[in-house]
C-alpha cells in the first residue's frame, strides 16, 4: 500500500550517504591531517602498496611515500581553488617501487583525503585519443533527442557496457528512460518511468556535487576505513570520494534488477539535476579512472551542447507562437469567426503544445475535439472557473484536485491548461491531456504482471509505484508552454473583445 512507500522514503531520504564509512576495494584511501599524518586509512592500503611500503595511522606519510610523491600530491591540492574540486592525478609511483596510480586528491574540513587505483599504463594514450572526436560529434547534435541517442551510443561504445540509458528528470522529480543503447538480447527500459523515491533527497543533492559514480562490483565485500585514535569520533565525510561504497538499498535495488557493475553520470543544468547517464553491466566492471575520465568530458560536452540546444529549442517555440499570434490577427481581419476556425486553430496550438483534446466554450456555443468533456461535463466546471477572478491562464496535471466536478471525466481528460479568453470570464479555451497511465506503458516485457505488492527496491515495481503516484494525473504542463498559452490568452482576450463589440452592435 501506499503508505508504506511513504514511510520507507523517509527513512532512504535520512540515510547519511556521505558518511558511509567503507569504500570499493578497486582502490584504497588514505586520510591525512594539515601536516600529513594518517588519519584514516582503508583496511586495504597494505594489499594495494605492499605491506612494506603501507602507512599506519598516526604515522607522518612521508615515511612511506616518496619526497616526490608526497610533492606532486602537495601540487595538485594546492590546485585547488574552489569548493568540491578533486584533483586527479595519473601514473603516480606513490613508494618509489616502480608501482604506478592514478590518484584523486581532495580536502574535506581540516583533513586530506588521498584515493589511488592502479594505474591503467598501456591504454592511457587511447583513453585521450578518444576524446577529440567523440566530443566533435555530441557538439553536432541537431535535436535533443538526436543528442541523447547519441550520447547514449558513444558512452556504450567508449566503456562497453552492456546497457546505457539517458535518463531525465520531470519537474516532480520523477524520471523517464529517453534514450538507450543496450546488448540486442536485453529487455528494453526505454520509456521507463521512476518515482522520485528511487533516488533520494540527499542522493540527488550529492549527485549534483559529485558527478560521477561508479559500483564496480555489487557483489564484492566493501572495504572499511580504519581511524586514528584521535579521529574515532570525527567520522570522514566522503562526499567527494571517488571510491565511496554505495547505500546498500540502492545496491539490493540494482541487484534485484541483475545488474553487477554501473556508472552514473550527473547531467546538471542551472545547478539542478537535469538528468543522468546511467550504464549497466550484468557482471563485474571496472573502468580505468583515465577511461572514466573521458567520460566526464564527454558528459560536460553532452551538458553544454544541451543547455544550447534547449535554449534554441525554448527560441523557436517562441518565434512560433508569434506566428500564431499573426495568423489569428490576420483571419480576424479577414472577419474570420474564432469559432469557425478552431479546427485550424487547435491545429496550429497542437503543434506548439503536445496535448490529446481541446474546447471552446465562447458565446455559450461549445465546440471541442479529440479526448475532451461534453458539453454538460465542462457546464459542471464554468460556475468555479467563473468563480475565480480575472485570472491567467490554470495548468493542472490533475484537474479533479482542483475542481471535484472534473473527476466525472478524468478517464479521458485529466490535466488541463485553461485559457480565460474574455473578461469577466465567461469564454475559455481548454487544451487537455489524457491520464498519463493511459499514455505511458511499462517498457518490458508486458507479459510480467506490474504489482504494486512486489518487493519495492526493483525497477518493475517501482514503475508500479510511479504508475500510483499519478493515478488521475496528465503529463505535466512546461514552464515554457504555460507562458505560450499566457501570451496566446492575451491575443485571444482581443479577438475575443472585438467578435462581442461585433455582435453588440450587430444587436442594436
Ligand atoms: C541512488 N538510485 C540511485 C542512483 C540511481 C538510482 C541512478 C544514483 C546512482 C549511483 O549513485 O550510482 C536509480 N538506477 C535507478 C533506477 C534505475 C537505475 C530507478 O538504473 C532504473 C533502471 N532507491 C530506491 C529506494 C531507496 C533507494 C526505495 O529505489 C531507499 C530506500 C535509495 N538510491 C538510493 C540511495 C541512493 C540511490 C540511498 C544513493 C546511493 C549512494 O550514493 O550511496
Amino acid at each position: 500500500n501506499f503508505q508504506t512507500f511513504s514511510n520507507d522514503l523517509t527513512e532512504c531520504d535520512r540515510e547519511p550517504i556521505q558518511h558511509i564509512n567503507f569504500i570499493q576495494d578497486f582502490g584504497a584511501l588514505i586520510a591525512v591531517d594539515t601536516k600529513w599524518t594518517v588519519t584514516h586509512l582503508s583496511a586495504n592500503c597494505a594489499e594495494m602498496l605492499g605491506a612494506k611500503t603501507a602507512p599506519e595511522l598516526g604515522q607522518a606519510l612521508d615515511q612511506c611515500f616518496t619526497d616526490d610523491a608526497i610533492s606532486t600530491l602537495k601540487g595538485a591540492l594546492a590546485k585547488i581553488a574552489e569548493d568540491d574540486s578533486v584533483e586527479r592525478l595519473f601514473g603516480v609511483d606513490l613508494a618509489g617501487n616502480g608501482q604506478l596510480f592514478d590518484c584523486a586528491i581532495h580536502p574535506t574540513g581540516r583533513t586530506i583525503v588521498v584515493e589511488f587505483e592502479r594505474h591503467a599504463d598501456a591504454q592511457f594514450q587511447d583513453h585521450l585519443l578518444a576524446i577529440t572526436p567523440a566530443m566533435s560529434q555530441l557538439s553536432n547534435a541537431r535535436s535533443t533527442d538526436n543528442l541523447c541517442d547519441m550520447a547514449a551510443r558513444m558512452v556504450r561504445e567508449l566503456l562497453g557496457y552492456d546497457r546505457v540509458m539517458i535518463y531525465r528528470f520531470h519537474s516532480d522529480d520523477s524520471g523517464e528512460v529517453i534514450a538507450e543503447d543496450k546488448r540486442d538480447d536485453l529487455e528494453t527500459y526505454l520509456g521507463l518511468r521512476y518515482p522520485r523515491s528511487d533516488i533520494p533527497q540527499q542522493a540527488r543533492s550529492l549527485f549534483v556535487r559529485n558527478r560521477f559514480r561508479i559500483i564496480a562490483d555489487m557483489d564484492r565485500e566493501p572495504v572499511p576505513i580504519d581511524a586514528a585514535d584521535d579521529h574515532q569520533d570525527d567520522p570522514l565525510d566522503l562526499s567527494m570520494s571517488v571510491l565511496r561504497s554505495h547505500s546498500l538499498m540502492h545496491v539490493k535495488y540494482m541487484k534485484n534488477m541483475g545488474v553487477g557493475a554501473s556508472l552514473a553520470i550527473a547531467i546538471v543544468r542551472h545547478g539542478k539535476l537535469w538528468g543522468m547517464i546511467t550504464c549497466h553491466h550484468y557482471s563485474p566492471k571496472s573502468v580505468p579512472y583515465s577511461l572514466r575520465s573521458v567520460a566526464e568530458m564527454l558528459s560536460h560536452m553532452f551538458s553544454m551542447t544541451l543547455d544550447r540546444l534547449l535554449i534554441a529549442g525554448s527560441d523557436a517555440l517562441r518565434a512560433r507562437t508569434q506566428t500564431l499570434h499573426q495568423l489569428l490577427m490576420q483571419r480576424l481581419a479577414d472577419g474570420a469567426s474564432f469559432v469557425e476556425n478552431l479546427d485550424t486553430f487547435a491545429n496550429f496550438l497542437g503543434d506548439l503544445i503536445p496535448h490529446d483534446g481541446t474546447s471552446v466554450l465562447i458565446h455559450d456555443e461549445y465546440r471541442s475535439h479529440g479526448d475532451s468533456p461534453s458539453k454538460e461535463q465542462f457546464l459542471a466546471l464554468v460556475p468555479t472557473l467563473g468563480a475565480a477572478p480575472d485570472s491567467p491562464v490554470l495548468a493542472a496535471s490533475n484537474l479533479a484536485d482542483h475542481i471535484p466536478e472534473a473527476s466525472n471525466f478524468s478517464d479521458v481528460a485529466a490535466g488541463a491548461l485553461i485559457l480565460p479568453i474574455s473578461r469577466p470570464p465567461r469564454d475559455y479555451l481548454v487544451l487537455w491531456r489524457k491520464p498519463l497511465t493511459q499514455t505511458v506503458r511499462w517498457a518490458g516485457n508486458p507479459a510480467k504482471a506490474i504489482s504494486p505488492t512486489s518487493e519495492r527496491l526493483e525497477p518493475r515495481s517501482s514503475f508500479a509505484a510511479w504508475a500510483q503516484t499519478v493515478e488521475g494525473h496528465a503529463e505535466q504542463w512546461s514552464d515554457d508552454h504555460i507562458a505560450i498559452a499566457e501570451s496566446l490568452r492575451t491575443t485571444l482576450l482581443e479577438v475575443i473583445l472585438r467578435m462581442t463589440d461585433e455582435v453588440s452592435r450587430e444587436r442594436k
